[in-house]
């Protein structure tokens, strides 16, 4: 909705910022630019910003227009993209090198990529275009703005040798605003988007291979999930030591461990040599166990260039690595599966070390268990009455563990077979730093069932009394769950994995995530399968059987067959194709560049129908985005999100029909309102989102774009989240890296291009709290490299009014290290959740939409549009280009 349904723009639209940009159309031509020509664009901005910060009174909200995503081309494959050398003399040369140096967007590249930068950019010549970064080495230009203030066009800034402009054209397609008028002869370098693009991407990746590449070559980080070797290789440091540069000495306390990168280090004892440590080694690793003294001095034998990590910071992020080993083994304990990872490295702490030598006993059958083991080293023998051997336990293997759960005698005897080590842990040990395992058990899957939209009208109670009934199945991908025409006996709930829904002649019809629940309808209704539903890959499921289903669900059954029938409502999908003539169209609800959102009558009810022009899709190059966009809404069924109900294309246009939400956007109503909002109220519309991005999250979906003018307001005061143009699944150690978002609310990780996941959400909801609560984003400077400059060193004043709790939170989630971001640690969503600022905040009467909202918008009837702000021109405009099909939009 910000930008309309707003499809992502690439190119920023006129009045979306003030950044100033080269205005075309000069006499620049050949590789100078002539005296008198305008030229170049300048993002850069002047030493002096015109007319200096703007004051945060300025920024209110009520002031501000809707604010315009943008996005940058996607680069499929960035070794596709010709990166040409162009020979240059070794003073232009250095003059480039010198224009890059302290430049937000080169920070962070390799010395090899900065040098491809230099050696790739081109003279000037021809007319110039917004996609370019421009170093000028000779000649002078000055910087005219007009300012509506002013009334005329102003100098408010001089370009001289050495000066650079365009760098915001390196990070999307940027508006023009202002004019570079060439003041003298001179000459002009020049830098394409896609080739920075391109050098930028394949340097990233180089390097995140390469820190990945190293990480797995240390033994002592070897045992550590992958999730957590990224984020020992994102933590990784870059170091550079010139030859007889003394690294550590022999004695001093280490506090580090080194990835040698380039080059090569002697490692010397009492002066004499003892090793040779080259490219693609290691060394001072033990410094991340303890700080014991170095047992030789290590010194740089040649230019080195290291990656390096402390020992402070690798337990800041991890925790001391041997509880992060002990972790590692806990996790693989099936018994131990369901805790959490905060619960697996609470258990890590508290476990104790126990030795045993070759033959010991462990404990005998028919003893009553106490402990609980995990095998660090050695192995032990599992033998029955008659010594027989039943199973054998080594490394990471556990045993004992039913003494977790009860005080059964124990049913085999265990003696060490080697002398081992294991961790050991007493039920007393684990019920006082845990709780009851049993109990936890039930607790996950309770926490699991409170995410099932199905369930949210169940009290606490009744969720609890399901947690027991249910039983776990697990089935591999392909294998049918049910089928179609079968008498059903079981309910599911999809707890891990995904399946199909398959039709008649075996056409998928849609797929169904985790907390996604199937099989119900023919428990309800006494009636065969509707429909086959198959793992598409393994799945874990829970299962509910007849008896279970009406014992514990029974006297909800009124309730149960209502919600089934919604399956009938308007956000039940529309199981007809339907076509554009089918929809009675009612009144505009909203309007960009791409098309519009109208409000549409199908069948008696009332829908939001989203329009695009086929044609603006294609010329903007988002047919990815698009496709995305419908792919993940089908998918998607949550009340925190505008769900879709039906899709469909004619020749000029897609289609999305969606749930409609009455309220209005949430940006209009902040800024119709007097003041910005208070502290409880921005907590209920905090907490909307939150669980709107908890359930995006779970289902590894970041979104990407969230700002007031993407949440709606429901006929209840509830908000939902609209437009998922940018929403994009994301592997969970994986990364994506092209800039797309709205520039007020990006993150770091994206401003510098360095590869982000859902994490640069919850940097987002650090912004949207911040700015409900002060009426103006944290980071907003009318200039937008100034802006970026600014989320990237974390530079913004707090508010004298914010709480302390609110100032806290503000702190922890707009942090630039995603690691140390408040919802991407261990504890993910749980830890916005649990912060002092939402002490007290019943999150279970949210999610059930049994709280009640701060504000409940005016809505007469079920095609009220009032609370909508469309101007007449949007009423009216028209978004008819041709398109000629090219089978772009055939899987839409
Ligand atoms: C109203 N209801 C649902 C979705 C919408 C998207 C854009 C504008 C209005 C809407």
């Amino acid at each position: 909705m910000g930008n309309c349904m707003t499809t992502p723009q690439v190119v920023d639209g006129p009045g979306s910022g003030t950044d100033v940009t080269l205005s075309v159309g000069g006499s620049a031509r050949g590789k100078s630019i002539a005296k008198g020509a305008t030229a170049a664009a300048a993002q850069t901005p002047p030493a002096t910003p015109p007319a200096g910060p703007p004051k945060p009174d300025a920024l209110k909200l009520h002031q501000m227009k809707k604010r315009i995503a943008v996005a940058a081309e996607a680069i499929s494959n960035a070794a596709d993209i010709e990166v040409p050398v162009v020979p240059k003399t070794e003073i232009a040369e250095k003059l480039i090198a010198k224009a890059m140096e302290g430049n937000l967007l080169f920070e962070q590249l390799s010395l090899p990529a900065k040098q491809a930068i230099i050696r790739s950019m081109r003279p000037q010549s021809g007319d110039t275009d917004a996609s370019k970064f421009y170093v000028m080495e000779r000649g002078s230009a000055d910087v005219l703005l007009f300012n509506e203030e002013w009334g005329e066009q102003r100098t408010v800034h001089s370009y001289a040798p050495g000066s650079s402009f365009g760098e915001l054209a390196l990070l999307y397609s940027a508006p023009r605003a202002a004019t570079v008028k060439a003041t003298a002869e001179g000459k002009l370098w020049v830098m394409e988007r896609t080739v920075f693009a391109a050098i930028k991407r394949t340097d990233q990746q180089q390097v995140a291979a390469e820190k990945a590449r190293l990480v797995e070559m240390v033994p002592l980080l070897a045992l550590l999930a992958p999730e957590h070797k990224q984020v020992v290789a994102d933590a990784l440091e870059l170091v550079e030591f010139r030859a007889g540069d003394r690294v550590f000495g022999e004695g001093e306390a280490g506090d580090r461990f080194y990835l040698m990168r380039e080059g090569a280090v002697v490692m010397t004892r009492e002066g004499a040599e003892v090793e040779r440590v080259k490219e693609g080694a290691y060394f001072g690793e033990k410094a991340l166990i303890n700080a014991s003294p170095r047992s030789a001095t290590a010194t740089a034998d040649s230019y080195v260039v290291c990656y390096t990590l402390g020992r402070a910071a690798f337990n800041e992020l991890l925790g001391p690595i041997e509880d992060v080993w002990r972790y590692e083994t806990l996790r693989r304990v099936p018994i131990l599966l369901n805790l959490s990872e905060q619960q697996l490295f609470q258990l890590a702490r508290c476990m104790a070390n126990r030795s045993f030598e070759a033959g010991e006993v462990v404990f005998r059958q028919g003893e009553v268990g106490q402990e609980f083991y995990v095998v660090e080293e050695g192995s032990f023998s599992i033998t029955d009455q008659e010594g027989r051997e039943l199973a054998t336990c080594g490394h990471g293997q556990c045993f004992g563990e039913l003494a977790l759960l009860n005080k059964e005698a124990r049913a085999a005897t265990v003696h060490a077979s080697t002398a081992a080590k294991v961790l050991a842990c007493t039920r007393a040990d684990f019920d006082t730093h845990l709780g009851s395992l049993a109990e936890i058990r039930n607790m996950w899957r309770f926490e699991a069932l409170r995410k099932v939209p199905l369930l949210t009208a169940l009290t606490s109670q009744q969720r609890l009394a399901l947690c027991t009934a249910f039983e776990t199945r697990k089935m591999s991908a392909g294998q049918a769950v049910i089928r179609k025409g079968e008498q059903g006996d079981t309910f599911f709930i999809l707890e891990e994995g995904t399946c199909t829904v398959v039709g008649d002649e075996g056409q998928e019809l849609g797929k169904l995530g985790p907390t996604a629940y199937f099989g119900e309808r023919a428990l309800l209704r006494n009636e065969p399968r509707a429909a086959t539903v198959t793992a598409a890959s393994d799945v874990r499921l829970l299962a509910l059987g007849r008896d279970d289903f009406t014992r514990l669900l029974g006297p909800l059954n009124k309730l149960l067959q209502s919600q089934a029938a919604a399956y009938d409502t308007p956000t039940a999908k529309i199981k007809k194709t339907l076509t554009i003539d089918d929809l009675q169209h009612v009144a505009v609800l909203g309007s960009g560049a791409f098309g519009r959102v109208t409000l549409v009558c199908y069948e008696g009810k009332y829908y939001a129908l989203k329009c695009l022009s086929k044609a603006h899709v294609v010329q903007t190059g988002l047919q990815e985005h698009i496709k995305r966009e419908r792919l993940l809404m089908g998918e998607f069924d949550s009340p925190f999100l505008v769900n879709l109900v039906s899709s469909f294309q004619d020749s000029h246009s897609l289609y999305m029909v969606m749930e409609l939400v009455q309220g209005g956007e949430f940006f209009t109503y902040l800024q119709n309102r007097e003041a910005p909002l208070s502290e409880d109220e921005a907590r209920f519309y905090a907490a909307c989102v939150v669980l709107g991005l908890e359930y995006m999250h779970d289902r590894g979906v970041a979104w990407r774009d969230l700002k007031p003018e993407n949440l709606l307001i429901d006929t209840r005061g509830f908000l939902k989240i609209t437009d998922f143009g940018f929403a994009k699944k994301i592997a969970p150690t994986g990364k994506t890296y092209t800039l797309c978002g709205t520039p007020e609310y990006l993150a770091p990780e994206l401003v510098t291009q360095s590869g982000h996941n859902k994490g640069a959400d919850w940097w987002s909801v650090g912004v949207l709290i911040y700015e409900m609560v002060a009426g103006y984003p944290p980071f907003y400077q009318e200039d937008r490299v100034a802006m970026f400059r600014a989320i990237c060193s974390t530079e913004f004043k707090m508010p004298q009014n914010f709480s302390k709790e609110l100032r806290d939170l503000i702190k922890r989630l707009l942090v630039r290290a995603t690691s140390r971001r408040l919802g991407c640690m261990a504890g993910g969503v749980a830890e916005v959740k649990q912060h002092p600022w939402f002490k007290g905040f019943d999150w279970d009467a949210l999610a059930q939409r049994k709280m009640k909202a701060p504000y409940v918008p005016k809505v007469t009837g079920p095609a009220d549009s009032s609370n909508f702000e469309v101007s007449q021109s949007a009423q009216h405009a028209r978004h008819n280009s041709r398109y000629i099909s090219t089978g772009a939009f055939k899987d839409f």
